[in-house]
């Protein structure tokens, strides 16, 4: 599976959840295949989507709050992971497209190959977490997380592989949060 794949099995399940993207790729992907107001686009601060991700879960308990994040940001800000668990957002979960390098920056080897994020998520205390390597399952892994109490985390290994022919997010920053602020809007 590729990382545009997951968007591709997913984006289909969103409605009005707030959702938070990583930098680089991953939100680049995402705005190709579904491009909605309630998407957060990080424009560069790698690192910060799951810090974002966890202030809107717990600015918006009613609403869910995905992250969609990568292996190099997650192993960027690790501590993160510990806070959200402290903070335990039932409605947040973090998923995560490791595909086990820093493909953004050209494909330098990140360490999620000897270090299983979704342990690592476990034992700081997020109430669920499971991991996916194949497109059939991804579809259940995430509906038995949205069944169940978060904080969740989804690993998902996928093979680097990215599409040149991708363009880039082509909203301003301000246009990003303008618009995510008002889908947020109850
Ligand atoms: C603070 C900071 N350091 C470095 C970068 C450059 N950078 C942008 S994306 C990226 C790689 C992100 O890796 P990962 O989260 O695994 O996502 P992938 O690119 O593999 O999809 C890097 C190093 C940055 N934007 N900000
Ligand atoms: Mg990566």
């Amino acid at each position: 599976m590729k990382g545009i794949e997951v968007f591709q099995e997913l984006a289909p399940l969103l409605a009005d959840e707030a959702v938070v993207l990583a930098n680089g790729f991953i939100s680049r992907e995402c705005f190709q295949v579904l491009d909605r107001p309630g998407n957060f686009y990080m424009i560069g601060s790698m690192g910060l989507a799951s810090s974002i991700g966890l202030g809107v879960a717990l600015a918006q308990p009613e609403r869910r709050t995905l992250i969609f994040d990568g292996d190099g940001n997650v192993l960027m800000a690790m501590g993160t992971l510990a806070m959200i668990a402290a903070c335990a957002p039932k409605n947040l979960i973090h998923i995560v497209i490791d595909n086990e390098v820093y493909e953004s920056t050209g494909s330098q080897r990140t360490i999620s190959n000897v270090v299983p994020l979704e342990s690592v998520a476990l034992s700081c205390g997020y109430r669920q977490a499971l991991r996916v390597t194949q497109r059939d399952a991804l579809k259940s892994a995430y509906e038995s997380l949205c069944q169940a109490e978060g904080p969740g985390f989804l690993l998902v290994k996928v093979e680097p592989g990215f599409d040149p022919a991708t363009g880039r997010v082509t909203h301003t920053p301000e246009e990003i949060r303008n618009r995510f602020m008002n889908s947020l809007k109850v």
